[in-house]
């Protein structure tokens, strides 16, 4: 259902034609306003209503349209419809989102982001609401409140906007061990996505897959980003909140309408359900995962998003996920935490979206068929004839019948028995050891930045107890993790652990460390290439072919817009001015040569910014010609550079005397690494 403007005349709501749209109805030219124009009145009142509550989690996001497919049957596992036909597609809506911040806050802070998915299957939307994490904060639904206050703007200033660094959320995490595995993620560059096309998906909770003779499997979901896993590092993203707040969502738009179709490979850890009880943690913990090593992730089916949204109110906004929105086939686990979701998704729907025919909304409407007694309330958009509206009844012929079996949805009959009691099962009681798994599995670079953000979040927090508390939780995860965050707090490290009981198990699982995540591609990837007036124009399009060849895309930013001179005479035409954008807003910045055009650089300090920057924080670098001279004069350390008609590749930095021979492959391969972390940084003035 789409409303179109095209050839159509501008009316009130109810159907009357307006000829006049700019002048209120008054006495007079110069009198007062009459209460009579309707249209007026009508047009105001419309405006006064337009906004909704802003989601209360996961305000600010990101949709996009595309489908489902399954690689093969997974009959055996689960009587799923869209699960069967490796021909099928099913229709997806999926929103992304961070969690923290209002609607308007920056993409890029340091945050959690969600996954969802809206399944539109023959059987009912089966929605998958799913993070980027695989792990919670917390392991009982009933404290989700508790977080949320605490990581929320603290009450009396609303201060700090989309950030966990202030006391409130410390405070909280250092009295609830709980949040710890998830905090680890947090401070990982895990929370800083480079785009939501390179990000992974997971529906955290232990699920349920039943087959057709009732026979059950535990399941965990994940999403895979068929461009891998890539990550900002988190000076970038403070920079780019500024200079581009709108960044992720801005990528994944112009990815889509530009063809570049998002993919992401939908995978599960499948349990036979007598094997519940063999791991060391407990399967209903949302705080812990299965390791991959003892549970494979196997894929089962691709997902393409190929649409962008119409209307971001219409479908972005009004789109409501909810946890119990399954098909038969998918049950639920006793996990407290998704319990407990299966509850709040629906009432905030109802207040989010203004009453109960919100499944009415065209972006939340099933394709399949819809038939209850369900009756009446706000925003009722159907016209429900006859006279029955309950259940049996006999004036209705019956209808809408109840069938049970006939893919009806049937809840797995589980044998529960118990006293009611509010107490967790010690099997949910340790904190510390996946927290471990995760520190250890991290290369060094990961570590570092990790210990960076711990040091800058807790650095934000104005009590020292609050900053203690949490360094001697770190320990109880790894006593050089606590040792690292506590010396850049200035504080007391907290005792090594006694002879006997280490507190590092020293185990690992090399598929959590951020370089196991997925091959490196050029593919979307954007590269500024720098040129003034005398360029090399020969250079630039040779450099041009070989990105995009590979997908790669290439921007030409001069001191202002339009075209450089090219030496030789002509000229080229420039994509952006170098001010309207910055190196964070690429994935490499490239220096043709030319010698006027390099001393035109050399002269602007936003371009030796531009490669200085995009050094520090571990992009690929190119130089070609005298472009090398220029990027020689930044003083980069540590990093060889060509010398003649050589080409060097050190560091993720290419040089060449000119563009033929290994220079385009040696910088593709650069930018597929997406980052070089065995620079020295640390004293590029950036
Ligand atoms: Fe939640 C939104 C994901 C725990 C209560 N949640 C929301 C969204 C995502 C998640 C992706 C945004 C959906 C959208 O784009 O519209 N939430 C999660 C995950 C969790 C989780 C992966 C843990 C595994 N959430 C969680 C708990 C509760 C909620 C424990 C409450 C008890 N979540 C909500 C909510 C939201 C929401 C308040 C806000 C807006 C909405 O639901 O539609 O009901």
């Amino acid at each position: 259902m789409r409303d179109r403007p095209e050839g159509t005349r501008l009316s009130t709501n109810f159907g009357t034609r307006v000829g006049d749209t700019d002048n209120s109805l008054r006495v007079g030219e110069r009198g007062p306003t009459l209460l009579e124009d309707f249209h007026f009145r009508e047009k105001i009142t419309h405006f006064d209503h337009e906004r909704i509550p802003e989601r209360v989690v996961h305000a600010r996001g990101a949709g996009a349209h595309g489908y489902f497919q399954p690689y093969a049957s997974l009959a055996a596992y689960t009587t799923a419809d869209f699960l069967q036909d490796p021909a099928r597609r099913t229709p997806v809506f999926v929103r992304f989102s961070t969690v923290g911040g209002s609607r308007g806050s920056a993409d890029t802070v340091r945050d959690v982001r969600g996954f969802a998915t809206k399944f539109y299957t023959r059987e009912g939307n089966y929605d998958l609401v799913g993070n980027n994490f695989p792990v919670f904060f917390i392991q009982d639904a009933i404290k989700f409140p508790d977080f949320v206050h605490a990581v929320k703007p603290e009450p009396d200033n609303e201060i700090p906007q989309a950030s966990s660094a202030h006391d409130t959320f410390w405070d909280f995490v250092s009295l609830q061990p709980e949040t710890l595995h998830t905090v680890m993620w947090l401070m990982s560059d895990r929370a800083l996505p480079r785009s939501y096309r390179m990000m992974p998906g997971f529906g955290v909770h232990t699920f349920r897959f039943v087959n057709s003779e009732g026979r059950g499997t535990l399941v965990k979901f994940h999403w895979r980003p068929m461009l891998g896993t890539h990550c900002l590092v988190w000076d970038e993203c403070q920079k780019i909140a500024g200079k581009d707040p709108d960044y992720n969502r801005r990528d994944l738009w112009d990815a889509i309408a530009s063809g570049n179709y998002p993919t992401y490979e939908l995978g599960v850890q499948m349990v036979p359900e007598e094997d519940e009880f063999t791991f060391d943690f407990d399967l209903l913990d949302a705080t812990k995962i299965i390791p991959e090593e003892v549970v494979p992730v196997q894929p089962i089916g691709k997902m393409v998003l190929n649409r962008n949204p119409d209307n971001f109110f219409a479908e972005t906004e009004q789109v409501a996920f909810h946890t119990a929105h399954v098909v038969p086939g998918i049950d639920f686990t006793n996990d407290p935490l998704l319990q407990g979701r299966n509850f709040s998704y629906l009432d905030t729907q109802l207040i989010r979206l203004g009453g109960p025919n919100f499944e009415q909304l065209p972006i939340n409407r099933p394709v399949a068929e819809v038939r209850n007694n369900q009756r009446d309330g706000y925003g009722q958009h159907r016209i429900h004839p006859g006279t029955t509206s309950y259940s049996p009844n006999t004036l209705g012929a019956g209808c809408p019948a109840v069938v049970a079996g006939a893919g009806a949805y049937a809840h797995r009959q589980e044998r529960v028995e118990g006293s009611t009691i509010r107490k967790r099962s010690e099997s949910f009681q340790d904190h510390y050891s996946q927290p471990t798994l995760f520190w250890n599995s991290m290369v060094g670079w990961e570590k570092d930045h990790t210990v960076a953000a711990f040091r800058f979040e807790l650095g934000k927090v104005a009590h020292p107890e609050v900053r203690r508390r949490t360094v001697a939780e770190l320990g109880k995860i790894d006593h050089v993790l606590a040792t690292r965050v506590a010396q850049g707090l200035g504080l007391e490290p907290p005792p090594a652990p006694e002879g006997g009981r280490p507190v590092n198990h020293a185990r690992t699982s090399a598929a959590l460390s951020l370089t196991a995540q997925g091959a490196g591609s050029t593919a979307t990837r954007k590269v500024a290439l720098l040129v003034g007036d005398g360029v090399d124009a020969g250079q630039v399009r040779a450099i041009t072919e070989a990105l995009t060849v590979t997908g790669a895309v290439p921007e030409v930013l001069a001191a202002r817009d339009g075209a450089v001179l090219a030496a030789g005479g002509g000229e080229l035409e420039v994509d952006r001015a170098m001010s309207t954008m910055a190196s964070v807003l690429y994935d490499a910045v490239c220096v043709p040569g030319g010698e006027e055009s390099t001393q035109a650089l050399l002269d602007d300090g936003l371009a030796a910014h531009y490669v200085a920057e995009a050094f520090k924080h571990g992009k690929a670098v190119g130089a070609v010609g005298s472009g090398v001279a220029f990027v020689r004069g930044l003083d980069l350390p540590g990093v060889r550079l060509a010398d003649g008609e050589e080409v060097c590749s050190h560091r993720g930095v290419v040089t060449a005397g000119a563009v033929p021979g290994g220079f385009a492959g040696a910088f593709l391969e650069a930018l597929a690494a997406h980052r070089h972390w065995d620079r020295d940084t640390d004293r590029v003035a950036a």
